[in-house]
């Protein structure tokens, strides 16, 4: 191992409320973590470097996970552009600018794979970064999450700071978003059917045509990749992180009915976006370094739809259900 996390080490996990934050917590705190440091969005407003600043002189973590951010599926994305650009520019500035000057050890910095142009060639290598034009419907938070990688760049050129860049593909799990105007597909399925099942109602709204093309990774998983990589990648390029195996929104949408609805019959609303054709990344680079996703979909989605009915049968914790 390059450069092992101590288990005494002061660890932040920027954004630990959602879905990729809360599982690096579970992660870290399995592994025996015992100073994992958080902070709620009332106690920090990480778009405020003063704020971000005074909270790291206190803090002093020694490495930190920035996986903070406004984030949301192909909706939210393209109707709330302002905020997706200004909120993610900012808390990528302001985090790794007050890890810099506090000294921070290592950070590892969360992208997307929206990076990467709208007709990039299958499956996306890392060098495809910046070689073509953006999918319109995330062009924003696209540029902001290039100026992420970005700016880890920038400090590593100019003041040798470790800090490094991963970039997931469409993720899903536990504490996900399940509010059907901002949230990714699969989540959107699950209470999609779930709720047509409650309601005794057989039709289901996909949106689109069904035939984009995604790859779909466990965000436990991810969670184990991020510490794997704070532990053994440390260089200047972003480096992707998926499964390698993507299918159709149809497909998906076929597999998550059959776990929660089997009757129901898919019904495709052709006015709403398809967003990328094909989105499913290139693995090889971090696959050669060891590490492999251990999820298949079949049983994340069981898993997943499992404790989303934890959830709404205790109403807590869940976001997105009124
Ligand atoms: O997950 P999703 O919103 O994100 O949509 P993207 C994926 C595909 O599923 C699109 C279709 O073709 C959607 O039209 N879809 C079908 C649905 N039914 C639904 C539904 O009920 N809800 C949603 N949300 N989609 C996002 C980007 O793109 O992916 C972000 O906008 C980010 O920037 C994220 O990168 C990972 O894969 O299209």
């Amino acid at each position: 191992m390059l450069n092992p996390l101590p288990k005494d080490a002061r660890v932040y996990v920027a954004g630990h409320t959602g879905l990729v934050g809360s599982a690096v917590v579970r992660r870290l705190e399995a592994a025996g973590h015992t100073k994992v440091l958080t902070a709620t969005r009332r106690e920090l407003d990480l778009r405020d470097q003063g704020a971000v600043n005074t909270w790291f002189e206190a803090n002093r973590p020694d490495y930190v996970f920035l996986v903070a951010g406004t984030v949301g599926g192909i909706l939210a994305n393209s109707t709330r552009p302002a905020e997706f650009i200004y909120d993610n520019l900012m808390i990528h500035g302001t985090v790794v600018h007050a890890s810099h000057l506090s000294g921070v050890t290592k950070l590892l910095y969360l992208g997307s794979s929206c990076i990467y142009p709208r007709h990039a060639t299958q499956p996306i290598t890392e060098e495809q970064l910046l070689t073509g034009p953006l999918e319109p419907t995330n062009e924003w938070y696209a540029i902001a999450k290039i100026a992420g990688i970005k700016l880890c760049q920038a400090y590593r050129r100019q003041y040798g700071s470790d800090f490094i860049s991963a970039m997931p593909t469409n993720l899903y799990g536990p504490n996900d978003n399940f509010d059907l105007a901002s949230s990714h597909v699969l989540p959107a399925l699950i209470r999609k059917f779930h709720d047509a099942r409650q309601a005794g109602r057989f039709d289901v709204e996909i949106w689109g045509t069904g035939s984009p093309m995604r790859e779909f990774l466990h965000v436990d998983d991810l969670a184990d990749a991020c510490v794997f990589l704070m532990e053994n990648y440390s260089d200047d390029s972003h480096i992707n992180v998926g499964t390698g195996v993507d299918l159709s929104i149809r497909e998906l949408a076929e597999k998550v009915r059959d776990v929660v609805h089997p009757d129901a019959q898919l019904v495709f609303d052709t006015s709403k976006p398809d967003g990328m054709p094909r989105k499913v990344l290139d693995v090889s680079r971090l696959r050669n370094l060891g590490w492999s996703p251990s999820y298949d979909l079949d049983s994340g989605i069981r898993s997943t739809y499992q404790w989303y009915l934890e959830q709404v049968s205790t109403s807590v914790g869940l976001r997105g259900i009124d």
